[in-house]
């Protein structure tokens, strides 16, 4: 996707501070961090959102959650919450699947 910032990310178009990459997926400190830690979580193909994803990604979101808690570790994150966005309303303004990785504070709940 031509104007797809995390596209961009992923193809070396625009500079981010990466944690982890391979050929399926890329890792990426937060530019607007919500928590002490906060990362994101993407895979390299581009879909949309959560709702987008197909039957064949399953895989996929597999390795990213998998992927998310090996790097939370990694990076002295025990306690994290894992958080997807879908669809504007629910917050999500970027438009390529990614996982928020938090922690490094206590985190209430409910979320706003
Ligand atoms: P969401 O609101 O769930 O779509 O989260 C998008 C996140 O992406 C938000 O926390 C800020 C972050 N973000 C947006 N643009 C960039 C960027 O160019 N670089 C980095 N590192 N993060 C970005």
């Amino acid at each position: 996707m031509d104007d797809c910032i995390f596209c961009k990310i992923s193809r070396g178009d625009i500079p981010a501070n990466k944690l982890y990459e391979d050929d399926e997926v890329l890792a990426f400190w937060d530019l607007n961090p919500q928590a002490p830690k906060h990362f994101l979580i993407i895979p390299k193909k581009h879909v949309v959102g959560p709702a987008d994803l197909a039957r064949e990604d399953e895989p996929l979101m597999g390795r990213l959650t998998r992927k998310a808690s090996e790097l939370a570790d990694k990076h002295g994150i025990p306690d994290f919450r894992l958080v997807m966005n879908n669809g504007a309303k629910a917050g999500q303004s970027v438009f390529h699947l990614h996982m928020h990785v938090l922690g490094g504070r206590p985190l209430s709940w409910p979320p706003g």
